[in-house]
């Protein structure tokens, strides 16, 4: 399988608010370089850098004045005279105005923000924009003829809706790839999420529409972050109702416990019938997983790999989470192996 990977990622690594403290984020380089390791310890396939696309195409998914944001972000911090990470503080909750944008850097940071897990750094613009555009680039290669990718993405990007960023994700990277397929002509477009954690903002970019249809195995957020969204009754609005499906599952869930409900999901993408299919694939669904709840164990993603396989359609992998750095190689590359049946 096609790898898209650049060492962009490296320009990221920031700090989060946890358990009341500020600590290296557990979404760190080692990560994506271990994958990439994995990738050619098996000999998975080629490995290549990603095209540049214009910012235009993230704005597809995000409001314009978001991406911008983005871009400015750092430039505004620093000229506050401040040196670490920027990180918000100040958020717009219940009965608050959201129609007006603040000009204060703290303003926008809450404004912008879903929690306090998306430092922005110095690299923080150069290595989320590459991290859209490896998906972009794998999205293009299927769109040529392909029949699998993989987008090596650092930063994640599920969490990210059209005007918010949060745990660790800016850019919408599955969701920037899967508008990427409608606008070359798609149809019908799937995403299925198998992250630990609910998908929050790809759920939310595509709840109004039919033409992309979102799927997410997760943690119950009764008990998991991103706590607000993803559960069972959320299942669209307007033309997007029937279009939206969450498995939230208990914690300690195992692959005897998870495999039906993936079973389930891949029925609903085989029915659904899509022209392309984009896999948001953390796999911090590991049962060593430091952040996480769920118990899968090394083998089982080489049959995750094969059940996503029996759903026959073009696919793209897009990295999400994952934070067992050790095993995040093996677990990630067993995915794309098992897909492969190898
Ligand atoms: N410090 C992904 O797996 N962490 N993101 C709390 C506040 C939540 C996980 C954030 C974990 C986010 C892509
Ligand atoms: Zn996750």
């Amino acid at each position: 399988m096609l790898t898209i990977y650049s060492d962009k990622h490296r320009l990221h690594h920031g700090t989060e608010l946890k358990d009341g403290v500020l600590k290296p984020c557990f979404e760190m380089p080692g990560r994506a370089d271990t994958v990439l390791q994995r990738i050619r310890t098996v000999g998975l396939g080629e490995v290549i850098a990603p095209d540049h696309f214009d910012v235009s195409a993230y704005a597809r998914v995000h409001s314009e004045r978001y991406v911008r944001f983005l871009q400015q972000a750092w430039a505004n911090w620093q000229a506050m005279g401040r040196q670490h990470d920027a990180l918000p503080l100040t958020w717009p909750v219940r009965d608050m105005r959201t129609d007006i944008e603040p000009i204060h850097i703290d303003g926008k940071l809450g404004f912008y923000a879903m929690d306090a897990g998306v430092p922005i750094t110095a690299g923080t613009w150069e290595a989320v924009s590459t991290s859209a555009d490896l998906a972009l680039t794998g999205m293009s290669r299927i769109n040529a003829g392909a029949n699998a990718a993989f987008a090596l993405c650092r930063p994640p990007g599920h969490h990210a809706a059209t005007e918010y960023m949060g745990g660790y994700c800016y850019l919408n990277n599955a969701a920037i790839a899967a508008q990427g397929f409608i606008d070359r002509g798609a149809k019908r477009v799937a995403v299925l999420d198998v992250d630990y954690h609910h998908g929050n903002g790809t759920q939310t970019i595509f709840y109004d529409r039919s033409d992309v249809m979102f799927i997410s195995l997760h943690g119950d957020p009764l008990h998991s972050y991103p706590y607000f969204l993803g559960h069972k009754d959320e299942q669209g609005r307007g033309e997007g109702l029937g279009f939206n499906h969450n498995y939230p599952l208990p914690h300690g869930t195992d692959w005897a416990s998870y495999q039906p409900a993936l079973q389930a999901a891949c029925r609903q993408l085989i029915d659904y019938a899509p022209d392309a299919l984009v896999v948001s694939l953390g796999v911090d669904t590991f049962k060593d997983d430091p952040i996480s709840q769920f118990r899968l164990d090394n083998e089982d993603y080489l049959h995750m790999g094969a059940l996503l396989a029996s759903v026959g359609k073009p696919t793209l992998f897009v990295m999400e989470g994952g934070y067992m750095v050790d095993d995040i190689g093996i677990n990630a590359v067993n995915v794309l192996q098992g897909f492969e049946g190898s």
